[in-house]
C-alpha cells in the first residue's frame, strides 16, 4: 500500500477510534517525520550518518529548516553531552551529536521547548547489564530468549536478522543515552573468553559501536583455571596474571573500545579471591591492571553475603568498608540500590557515600524479578527517583545517593549505573507493553538523575501512545496534543503507571516487609517457605520474623545493629520506632501485633489495609485502561487489559497468602471495612509447591 493509501485509510480508521493494530517492537520510536529537513554537517562518520538519518526520517519542525550538526569543543559540554538549539546542534563527539539529535526529536513529538541550552550526562557510563546465558535462556528475564545467544551450536552463529535487531536494540539504547551493553550473565560462563565467543561478542560490538554503546563482559573468576589450564586462580600468583594479561590483550585486538569486565565473585556460589585467601581487592585490582594499558574498567559487584550469623542487610557493608581506599582507580563497585535484593522496597545501601576513596556505582533491576515479572504493570522510575533522590548524609543534609555516585559529591575518577535489562526476543522486546516504560525510564536517568519519574512517565506515553503520524492528534507547528487526549488518555495512564510501584508493595510487601517471595521463580508470595536444609538467609521466615509477638526484623541496637551502618540522623530516626517512616517499619523493628502506628491504628489493621489497598489500586487500574480503550490500538489495548486481570487476582492471592499466614500469629480478627480473603491458605500453599514442583 502506498504511503497516501496508507494516510487515508488511517484517517477513516482514526475516525472510528480504531487505531492501526500495533505490536510495540517500534518502542518509544514511532514518531514518523511529516515534512523534509535540510541537514549540514561537516564531518562524516558512521554515527554522523545515522545522526542525519535520524533527523531526515524523523523530522517534525518546519518544512525545509536548516538544521546545522557541529562536531567542536565546547568547556560546557561534558563528555558525551551537546548543545541544543532549534537549527543547531554542537558537541564534542560525534555521539554526543546523535544524542542531541534523538533529545531534539523527542522535543519535537512531545511538545516539549527547544531553546537553547546545554544537556550533560549524570554518569559517564550508563550500562545496561544483560543476564544472558550462552545457551539463550535469560536469567530472571521475562521476554523471551536472548537476542544476543542461542542454544547449542547455533549460539555462535550470526545472521543477517541478528545483526538488524541488535542494530534496531542499539537504536533504541542511543536514543536514551545508554552507551554500554554488558552481554553475558553475571554468574558467567567461563566459555565467554574463549575465542569463539570472543569472535561472536566482536561482531556484536561492530554492530553497538556506531550508536556509541561499548560492548563489556561478565566474567567467572575461575577462568584461569576453567579454559586456560593452569591450577589456581589465586590473583596474587604472576601466571594467573599474565593469563588475564593476555586475555585482555585478545580482547582489544578484536575490539579495541571493548568497556571492561563485570564481576560477580564469592557470592551465591560464583568463585573469587576470597576462594585463595584474598580480598576482593585483590582480585579486582589484579583484573584492574590487565584492563588499565587499554582504558577498561573492572565493576565489581558488592552483592555478597553469605549463610552466617550476620545479619545479611549487613554483610555487603561489612566486607567492602575496611577494603575503602584499596580499588585501582579503574575499579568501580557496582552496588544493587538495597542492602538486600531488588526488593519492592528497600532503604538505600549504606554503602552509598560511605565508600569514599572508591568509586561506587548503583546498580537497579529493570527485569522485574520482584515485582509481577512481565505480567505486573509496575512503573519503577518511581522507586528509582525515590532511591537517588534519598539522603545518605554522608557529607551532611543534601548528600543524595545521586550526589555520591555522580561525582558531584566525590571526585570518583569514573562514574557510571547499571540496571538489569528486561529485554528479550519477545516482539515487543519487554513482554508487557509497560515494561518498555522502565527500559525508557532507566536510560533516562542514567543520562539525567534529576529527572522526575512523572517526567519521563509523560514523555513515555506520549511517544509510546499517541497517534504521531502527524496526521492528527499533534499540532505539528506548536506540538501540542490534543486537550481530549491529555485529559483523557494522558493524565489517567499517567497516574495509574505513578500509583503503580505503591501498589505492588501495598499488596506484595507493605510497610518495609521484604522477602517474602515464593522461592526459586520469586513470582508469588511464599511467607510460609523454611524446609529444613535450606540456607536460613534463603528462607521468608528469615525476614518477616512473624511470632506470637509480632512481626518484623528488628535491626536496631536490641537486634542486628544494621542501623549503624547509616549516618546520623538517619541512624537514630531509624532506630526509634516513634520516627522511623512507616515504609521501612518492619525493615528496622519487630513490632508487636497491637504496636499503635503513627495514624492510631494497631499495627496488625494497618498491614490488612495495606495488603487490602493494594488489590484496589489493582482494580482501579482495570478501569482507568477500560476506560481509555479508544486512545488505544486494539492490539496492545487487549495485551495490557488481559495482564491487569491476571495481576489483580494475583495481587488478590498476594493478599490472601500473606494476610490468612500472619493471622495465624497474630490472632486478630480481620478488621470490618476490610474486603475478605477469597482464597484458603491451604489452597494457596499446595499451589505454590506445585509451582516449583512444574518447573
Ligand atoms: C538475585 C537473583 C539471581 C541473581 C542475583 C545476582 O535471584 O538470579 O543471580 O540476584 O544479582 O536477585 O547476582
Amino acid at each position: 500500500m502506498s504511503r497516501k493509501i496508507i494516510t487515508i485509510f488511517s484517517f477513516f480508521v482514526l475516525l472510528s477510534f480504531d487505531l492501526q493494530a500495533e505490536d510495540g517492537h517500534d518502542l518509544w520510536l514511532r514518531g514518523k517525520g511529516t515534512n523534509s529537513v535540510n541537514v549540514i554537517c561537516s564531518k562524516k562518520s558512521p554515527t554522523l550518518s545515522i545522526a542525519m538519518q535520524e533527523l531526515r526520517q524523523g523530522w517534525q519542525g518546519k518544512t525545509n529548516e536548516k538544521i546545522e550538526l557541529v562536531v567542536k569543543s565546547d568547556k560546557a559540554i561534558k563528555g558525551d553531552g551537546f548543545r541544543i538549539g532549534k537549527n543547531r546542534i554542537q558537541a564534542n563527539t560525534d555521539i554526543g551529536i546523535l544524542y542531541g539529535v534523538y533529545e531534539l526529536m523527542r522535543r519535537q513529538q512531545t511538545g516539549e521547548n527547544i531553546y537553547e541550552e546545554v544537556c550533560n550526562p549524570s554518569y559517564e557510563r550508563r550500562i545496561l547489564n544483560h543476564w544472558d546465558n550462552l545457551d539463550g535462556t535469560i536469567e530472571r528475564g521475562y521476554a523471551g530468549s536472548s537476542i544476543f545467544w542461542r542454544k547449542g551450536k547455533d549460539s555462535l552463529t550470526v545472521t543477517y536478522t541478528d545483526k538488524q535487531l541488535w542494530q534496531e536494540y542499539a537504536r533504541a539504547n542511543a536514543s536514551i543515552g545508554i552507551n554500554g551493553s554488558v552481554l553475558n550473565n553475571v554468574n558467567a560462563s567461563p566459555a565467554i573468553l574463549t575465542a569463539d565467543y570472543l569472535k561472536k561478542t566482536k561482531e556484536i560490538a561492530d554492530v553497538l559501536r556506531p550508536y556509541g554503546i561499548r560492548t563489556y563482559l561478565s566474567v567467572n573468576f575461575a577462568s584461569p583455571q576453567v579454559i586456560g589450564g593452569l591450577k589456581t586462580s589465586d590473583p596474587l600468583n604472576s601466571e594467573v596474571a599474565q593469563w588475564w594479561k593476555n586475555k585482555v590483550k585478545e580482547i582489544y585486538s578484536l575490539i579495541p573500545d571493548f568497556g571492561g569486565f563485570l564481576v560477580k565473585a564469592n557470592s551465591e556460589g560464583q568463585p573469587g579471591p576470597q576462594d585463595f585467601g584474598r580480598t576482593h581487592a585483590d582480585g579486582a585490582n589484579m583484573l584492574a591492571d590487565a584492563l588499565s594499558p587499554f582504558g577498561g574498567m573492572v565493576m565489581w559487584r558488592a552483592f555478597v553475603y553469605n549463610p552466617s550469623d550476620e545479619d545479611r542487610a549487613k554483610q555487603a557493608y561489612s566486607e567492602f568498608m575496611p577494603l575503602d581506599g584499596q580499588f585501582r582507580d579503574n575499579v568501580i563497585i557496582q552496588v544493587k540500590n538495597g542492602p538486600i535484593d531488588f526488593q519492592p522496597r528497600e532503604p538505600f545501601s549504606p554503602l552509598f557515600g560511605a565508600m569514599k576513596k572508591t568509586s561506587v556505582m548503583p546498580e537497579l533491576q529493570i527485569t522485574q524479578e520482584y515485582l509481577g515479572q512481565s505480567v505486573h504493570l509496575v512503573y519503577l522510575a518511581t522507586m528509582w527517583e525515590e532511591f537517588l533522590k534519598s539522603d545518605t548524609y554522608q557529607e551532611g543534609k543534601g548528600s543524595t545517593v545521586a550526589c555520591c555516585t555522580d561525582g558531584s559529591l566525590f571526585p570518583q575518577k569514573h562514574t557510571a549505573i547499571a540496571g538489569v535489562s528486561n529485554i528479550g526476543s519477545d516482539v515487543n522486546w519487554c513482554g508487557h507493553p509497560f515494561a518498555q516504560s522502565n527500559w525508557y525510564a532507566f536510560g533516562r536517568l542514567a543520562w539525567n538523575n534529576s529527572l522526575s519519574s512523572e517526567q519521563i512517565a509523560d514523555e513515555w506515553i506520549k511517544l509510546t501512545f499517541s497517534d504521531n503520524s502527524g496526521e492528527s492528534e499533534i499540532d505539528v507547528e506548536n506540538s501540542i496534543y490534543s486537550p481530549d487526549w491529555q485529559v483523557n488518555f494522558l493524565q489517567p495512564v499517567k497516574q495509574m503507571m505513578l500509583n503503580s510501584r505503591e501498589a505492588a508493595v501495598n499488596y506484595m510487601m507493605p510497610l518495609g516487609l521484604h522477602h517474602i517471595f515464593a522461592a526459586d521463580h520469586h513470582y508469588g508470595p511464599g511467607p510460609w517457605w523454611a524446609p529444613t536444609g535450606v540456607r536460613k538467609d534463603w528462607t521468608p521466615p528469615y525476614y518477616h520474623k512473624a511470632d506470637s509477638i509480632g512481626i518484623g526484623f528488628d535491626r536496631t541496637a536490641t537486634g542486628s545493629n544494621a542501623v549503624s551502618q547509616y549516618q546520623e540522623p538517619l541512624q537514630s530516626m531509624f532506630s526509634n520506632s516513634q520516627t522511623c517512616p512507616d515504609i521501612y517499619l518492619l525493615w528496622f523493628h519487630h513490632l508487636p501485633w497491637n504496636f499503635i502506628m503513627k495514624d492510631g491504628q494497631t499495627l496488625w489493621d494497618e498491614l490488612c489495609y495495606h495488603y487490602d489497598k493494594g488489590v484496589r489500586q489493582v482494580r482501579e487500574f482495570q478501569k482507568t485502561w477500560d476506560q481509555v480503550q479508544r486512545y488505544v490500538d486494539s492490539e496492545r489495548f487487549s495485551q495490557v487489559q488481559t495482564k491487569l486481570r491476571e495481576q489483580c487476582m494475583n495481587a488478590q492471592v498476594w493478599k490472601d497468602a500473606c494476610l490468612l499466614y500472619f493471622r495465624q500469629f497474630s490472632k486478630m480478627p480481620f478488621p470490618n471495612d476490610m474486603e475478605r480473603p477469597v482464597n484458603n491458605l491451604e489452597d494457596l500453599i499446595k499451589k505454590d509447591e506445585q509451582s516449583r514442583k512444574i518447573k
